[in-house]
């Protein structure tokens, strides 16, 4: 769901701050619900934040706290602490209101959404509140705004409308510093010719692949019932998403499974092996998503976890633990797991539009993760995402990627830094801001999973020579 602060109001806080910083959103209740509980796990001990609401009459008001939100049940006192409007009845009109009683700037209470000031100036909600159409009716207060904020001549009505019916309200961290450089692949160009040979985008096409991979089922030899697909990466970078997109090819609708979203450390926190239904023939596929904790920059995923999951021994719906990894003794841990247990293809998630600025420290983990997998010759591919953002034409169009330089090359970048053939690198756009289905986007995804099952199939195949030579060997001692 997309961030709603408009470039000219993130540069109006950079001006009110006085300092060069950018803003990442920590929490968006339209996306995460709106519930205190929620916003204080996403908001408290983030630092400097910035509140922002955005009410029924297209006003935008809100708060800048300079220090961590809290759940303490106490005031925080912050003599940086402002109220502002940005937008007053659809017309942009900034206006920054100083805090007076700094002592009691905002209110850290864990039953309470965002609180500003000792008479509560403006309280945004407490405990949980759901949508009412396409508002949700908040049920704060702002009419003693004023009581700890100099209101500078403006009134609860001029900043608020006297009306807490909003359409969102986000809480942005404020990071110092220029917005990262997401991108420095050279501007995206259309090409006439291809750079990769690829199915024609059309309805045929689509049709033809989704009926491949509903029938599709690996050898009846090896008594694995589905394939098992491993999705892995660096948080954030949309391995969720494309467990929900897929899944929601097959259910004929958008549907959103596994959480995703964005933040500082990964949203999926436990294993899952997701079955896919074909909504059609009410069948599941033959092939499983397996969605597992994000790679982190400051917390690197223990490669013994990642060993464990290869190899079958963790049980669907673990949940991760950093602080007590996983060990045969742990409950539910699969001592003596069969082939169809395994994972028989990785897909690493990689987000196309920061390849140019994968951390060193991700590229470390990737590669310890890349040798364990190459000790099992476990086939590994790339899934590419957020294509949209490497490329205007392909946002617009996804039948674009294959003409799209700025795609080429970050497919290019990734195959090099991984060490992975460039046909191993298939570009996709996972559905995030869009309602309806659209065939070309399903097409990426459904020739993904198709070359991803091939690769598969080989190996489940290798495995099974494996095992019949064994027994052999075994016969004869
Ligand atoms: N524009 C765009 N946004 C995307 C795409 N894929 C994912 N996103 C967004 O990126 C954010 C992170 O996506 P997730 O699917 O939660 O990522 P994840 O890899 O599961 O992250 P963790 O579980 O936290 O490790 C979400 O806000 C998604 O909506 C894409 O192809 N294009
Ligand atoms: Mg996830």
């Amino acid at each position: 769901m997309a961030e709603l602060l408009d470039k000219k109001y993130r540069d109006q806080f950079i001006t009110w701050i006085g300092r060069p910083c950018h803003l990442r959103l920590l929490y968006k209740i339209s996306r995460d619900g709106c519930s205190a509980t929620t916003f204080h796990q996403f908001c408290d001990g983030q630092g400097p934040t910035v509140t922002v609401l955005y009410n029924t009459n297209n006003t935008i008001f809100g708060g800048f706290l300079s220090q961590s939100w809290n759940s303490t049940g106490a005031y925080i006192n912050d003599p940086s602490a402002f109220l502002f409007r940005l937008q007053y009845s659809g017309s942009s009109n900034p206006l920054k209101f100083p805090v007076t009683n700094t002592a009691n700037a905002v209110l850290g209470q864990s039953n309470y959404g965002p609180t500003f000031g000792s008479g509560h100036d403006i309280r945004t909600f407490s405990g949980t509140i759901n949508k009412s159409g396409n508002y949700f009716p908040l049920n704060g207060t702002v009419s003693n705004i004023g009581t700890t904020y100099n209101l500078n001549g403006q009134s609860s009505s001029t900043i608020t409308n006297d009306s807490l019916q909003v359409t969102d309200l986000e809480v942005y961290k404020v990071e110092d510093g220029p917005e990262p450089v997401k991108r420095t692949i050279t501007d995206s160009v259309l090409l006439d010719t291809p750079w990769r040979k690829f199915p024609e985008f059309c309805t045929e096409t689509m049709g033809n692949l989704k009926e491949e991979i509903v029938d599709y089922a690996p050898d009846d030899d090896s008594e694995v019932t589905s394939t098992n697909i491993l999705l892995i990466g660096q948080i954030g970078a949309g391995k969720s998403s494309f467990f929900n997109s897929v899944n929601s090819i097959f259910r004929g609708k958008i549907t959103s499974q596994a959480r995703s979203g964005s933040f500082e450390h990964s949203l999926t926190t436990v294993f899952r092996k997701y079955a896919i239904k074909d909504q059609k023939s009410g069948q599941n596929l033959k092939l499983r998503l397996c969605d597992t904790r994000g790679l982190e920059e400051d917390s690197s995923v223990d490669p013994q976890d990642i060993v464990y999951i290869l190899d079958g021994n963790v049980p669907d719906r673990y949940q991760f633990n950093p602080s007590s990894p996983l060990s045969p003794e742990t409950l539910g841990f699969v001592r003596n797991p069969e082939l169809g247990a395994m994972i028989h293809c990785v897909a690493f998630v990689v987000d196309g539009s920061t390849v140019d600025v994968i951390p060193e420290k991700i590229l470390r983990q990737i590669k310890v993760l890349q040798t364990k997998m190459n000790q099992r010759n476990i086939p590994q591919v790339v899934y590419l995402t957020k294509l949209d953002k490497v490329c205007p034409e392909v946002e617009e169009d996804s039948k674009h990627v294959f003409h799209s330089t700025g795609v080429r090359d970050a497919v290019e970048k990734v195959a090099d830094v991984m060490g992975l053939p460039r046909g191993y690198v298939l570009p996709i756009k996972n559905y995030e801001s869009e309602t309806i289905l659209n065939p070309d986007m399903d097409i990426l995804f459904l020739n993904a999973i198709k070359q991803t099952v091939n690769f598969a199939d080989d190996y489940i195949e290798d495995q099974l020579d494996k095992m019949a030579v064994e027994k052999k060997k075994d016969k004869l001692n």
